[in-house]
């Protein structure tokens, strides 16, 4: 079955132009203009935009949390990811300390296979190290895993200096990769614990007890320790311009760093937190919290440059009466904000829409860098032939205004709750099958795992 999309804009990192996308099967076919129709299905997109289908490489699904599970699993959370014109995922395996790599393989296979709605893969995260552990990679990456996950902070999952460096020599002789999250644990502690005794248990406590400073020092000292392995590195969520400018150190001495931002550091601030309803304030507690106005425009002045890679949501949602849980005590809020629906749109209108960045850097950030830097690339992230036929077709014409009430992700709520978009999804194909139309979800669970490769960024 052959589809004609007809009279769009194509559009790749290097920008946009006139082109008709021919799809066979799964596939594309062909790109050019005036493509011949050939008995092909003719779909009139003229007017649109057809960027490649967004990739979203760090979500959380059906993930345990603060003794909780997040609101969305692998179903809920991947259909609202498609409908947000994501077409791959890349979720975050995550086994406890003291599990081995393969039972969180097969744990994460059990949540995901046959119940996903956009293409799949998994970063593998390690919290511990070992004899086991190390000895456990290479059929990582025979499983087709090529990217790794360690944290600089909570308890349950963060790992050592010492134990992050032996690890990363171990990735590098692997060609593999690793993100970290990178906040300073120690002092964040101790500030919690000044808040506790001072009574200061509101939400506000918990952006003023994770400033920006401990992130850039986590930001610093990791890539000293990359330094040390001489290792390419990622740093996950990064927020704010005093970590950006641990980054620029290290690559002016030399070394390979990809930054990811995510959409709640591009368009909320801190006053947030602030709000007298606890129910309005803790819904936006997530780690790193949510930074000043000034942070926003480093990070939107970083993609523009190129210093910043990708834009991906650290999606991990939890509903109202889940945030419930920390009233009287700030810590017990469970961290994350929903967002694998909206990215699509909030970035587009915050940074397209304002002229902050191209239709090329919305590209690269969304689709091109992600598929490159996690080994999906050119089969995602391009409208190339001979890549899968996953679409995005935008309509810059036709904004909307965004409520969690028409949205399908299983949570009550959104952080850009009234958010006027310019432009909106208008269709969303996945492996040559239309799977949304004007926000209704037609295809479901047909999401296939990707087996990975190494970085081509
Ligand atoms: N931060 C959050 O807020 N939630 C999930 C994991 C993370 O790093
Ligand atoms: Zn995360």
């Amino acid at each position: 079955m052959k589809t004609l999309l007809k009279g769009a804009s194509v559009i790749s990192g290097e920008g946009a132009r006139r082109a008709d996308i021919l799809i066979d099967g799964e596939k594309i076919a062909a790109v050019g203009v005036d493509l011949p129709t050939d008995g092909a299905r003719v779909v009139d997109v003229s007017g649109k935009l057809l960027f490649p289908g967004f990739i979203d490489a760090h979500t959380h699904f059906d993930l345990d949390v603060c003794n909780t599970t997040t609101a969305d699993d692998f179903e809920t959370g991947s259909r609202a990811a498609l409908r947000g014109g994501t077409t791959t995922v890349i979720d975050f395996a995550c086994p406890n300390k003291g599990e081995s790599l393969d039972y969180g393989l097969s744990l994460w296979h059990k949540k995901a296979d046959g119940r996903t709605s956009c293409d799949y893969g998994f970063h593998m995260t390690i919290d511990d190290w070992n004899e086991g552990i190390a000895g456990e990679l290479d059929a990582m990456f025979e499983a087709g895993i090529s990217s790794f996950k360690m944290y600089m902070t909570y308890p349950a999952m963060m790992i050592g200096d010492g134990a992050m460096y032996e690890a990363l020599r171990a990735l590098k002789a692997r060609g593999g990769i690793c993100g970290v999250h990178c906040e300073n644990s120690g002092v964040i502690d101790s500030l919690i614990a000044h808040k506790k005794a001072e009574g200061a248990m509101d939400p506000s406590s918990h952006p003023e007890t994770r400033p920006d400073y401990l992130e850039a020092e986590a930001v610093s000292r990791l890539l000293r320790i990359a330094q040390a392995v001489d290792i390419p590195i990622i740093i996950v969520h990064l927020t704010n311009a005093a970590a950006l400018a641990e980054v620029d150190a290290a690559r002016a001495r030399g070394q390979k760093v990809y930054v990811e931002t995510c959409p709640q550091y591009l368009m909320l601030d801190d006053t947030v937190y602030y709000d007298a309803d606890y129910s309005k304030a803790a819904r936006f507690v997530c780690a790193p919290p949510i930074r000043k106005k000034a942070d926003q425009e480093a990070l939107w002045k970083g993609i523009a440059n190129g210093r910043v890679q990708t834009i991906s949501t650290d999606h991990c949602s939890f509903t109202l009466a889940q945030k419930d849980a920390g009233r009287g005590d700030f810590t017990k809020i469970p961290g994350g904000l929903p967002g694998v629906e909206t990215r699509g749109e909030v970035v587009y209108t915050g940074g397209v829409g304002t002229g902050r960045i191209s239709l090329g850097d919305f590209c690269r950030v969304m689709s091109e860098n992600p598929a490159k830097l996690y080994g999906l690339y050119p089969r995602k992230g391009a409208l190339a032939v001979g890549s899968d036929a996953d679409i995005v077709v935008y309509d810059p014409e036709k904004g909307h205004t965004l409520r969690a009430a028409d949205m399908v992700a299983n949570v009550d709520y959104s952080p850009f709750e009234g958010f006027e978009t310019t432009g909106s999804i208008s269709q969303v194909w996945l492996r040559g099958q239309l799977c949304v139309e004007d926000g209704k979800v037609l295809v479901e669970k047909s999401g296939k795992y990707l087996e990975r490769g190494l970085c081509t960024l």
